[in-house]
Parts: structure tokens; sequence; C-alpha cells
């Protein structure tokens, strides 16, 4: 049987003994996409809907904590002379304020300035690793993969925003390497309500083609259960 028991499918976690385990992957939850005046704001959109995944994104990170499992806080953001930035991704979207420009948060999209830094809400606790991306991808340009290595993680469940953009990007790149991934539904949001619900229809067609998803609910449930803690 699933380890998550709601899914209509097996989803074995591994077993604590096996050396194996499962990780958290918070998809960049940053004030830069979520917050008024940050790049997502800049490229038009409405970015207060993305707060409603805050809470759900919250119990993950309290349940993976509890059960000592790692947690990695994905951050899109490029260094301060923008020599990761590439003049297609400057150049592209809605923008009057762009990558790099000045903004009520600082520097747009740009390490380290206020608006690139994580929500309060999710801020990242000592020994969790912060995982600085420049692309969408969390692989592409990044150690993700040796870090994983190195947790022996084989599984990992999924959160953030947006769902489309960086999560699914991320989200199939880990399934390309092996991983079997799930997507937390109500821990990821979109500015596009129906672009959140294709993905997570998408990911989960042709029997997971790409992975699975379940509520933060069924899924912390379903750690708790495997890991011994209920
Ligand atoms: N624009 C948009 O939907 N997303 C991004 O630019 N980055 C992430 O998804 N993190």
């Amino acid at each position: 049987m699933s380890a998550i028991a709601a899914l209509p499918y097996p989803w074995d976690l591994p077993t604590p003994d096996s050396g194996n385990t499962v990780a958290l992957v918070m998809i960049d939850m940053q004030r830069d996409f979520i917050e008024e005046g940050g790049f997502g704001s800049m490229l038009g959109n409405q970015v207060s809907r993305l707060q409603a995944c805050i809470p759900a994104a919250q119990q993950l990170l309290t349940a993976f904590r509890e059960l000592g499992l790692p947690i990695i806080h994905t951050q899109e953001g490029h260094q301060p002379d923008l020599s990761d930035c590439p003049p297609s991704k400057r150049t592209r979207g809605n923008l009057t304020t762009g990558i790099g420009d000045s903004g009520p948060l600082g520097r747009i999209l740009v390490l380290g300035e206020p608006g690139n830094d994580f929500v309060p809400a999710l801020e990242p606790l000592p020994g969790e690793i912060i995982l600085p991306k420049p692309g969408k991808g969390a692989f592409y340009n990044t150690p993700l993969q040796e870090i994983l290595t190195q947790y022996q993680a084989t599984h990992l469940i999924l959160g953030g925003v947006t769902t489309e953009v960086c999560v699914q990007t991320t989200m199939r790149e880990a399934n390309d390497r092996g991983y079997d991934c799930l997507l937390v539904e109500d821990a990821t949001e979109s500015y596009f309500p129906e672009f959140k619900q294709a993905t997570l229809e998408m990911v989960r067609a042709q029997g997971g083609i790409v992975g699975w998803t379940a509520s933060a609910q069924t899924t912390i449930e379903g750690l708790k259960a495997h890991y011994g803690t209920l």
C-alpha cells in the first residue's frame, strides 16, 4: 500500500533503515513573487493570490522539521552584476522596471536584496539548505543534484511558486533525474488559477507521467504514519 494512503497509486516512501529519504523542496517563496513591488508585480501580476499557499507550505515545513527530514528552500535571483542573467530573460516580459533595476523592495530579482528574501512566514531555519538559482528550474546551474545525493534522497515533495513556472520546471527536471515526485496541491500557487489546475492535472496524467499530487493534510498524515509518529 502507498505510504500516502489517499493516493490511488503506490508512492512508497523509503524506509528509515534503507538510508534513503524524502526531501522537501520549497520553491521560491520569496517577496519578489508574493509581495507588491517585486518581480511578480513588475510583470503585471496580481501577486496577492499567491499568499493562499503560505499556510499549507508552513504546515509542510513544520512536519518536515518535526520528522527531521531534509528541507531545501530555493531562491530565484541573480548576482548583483547580472552576469548569470541571460539577455533573453532581462528583456522579456511586461516590465517597466526590469531585473536589476531598483524598485520598492530593492533591486528586482537580485540576490541579497530585500525583495529577494523569503516571505517572513516561511523563513528557513538554521541547518536548512538555501539554494539560490538563476533559472526557473532548480537544477540549472546549481548543486541541487549533489545536495540530494548527499542526503540520499530518492523522493521529493514539492511546494512553492509559481506552479506552472519554477515548480513545474523543477519537477520535470527531477523526474528525468529519477526522483519520485509529489506536488502538494495547496502548498503551491499561480498567478493564473487555470494554469495551476492544468499543471496539477498534467503532472499526474498518464499514470503519473511527471509524478503525483496530494493535499498537504494527506501528505503530512502519510509522512507521519510512515515515519512512525502518529
Ligand atoms: N513569473 C512567474 O510566474 N514565475 C517566475 O518568474 N518564477 C518562479 O516561478 N519562481
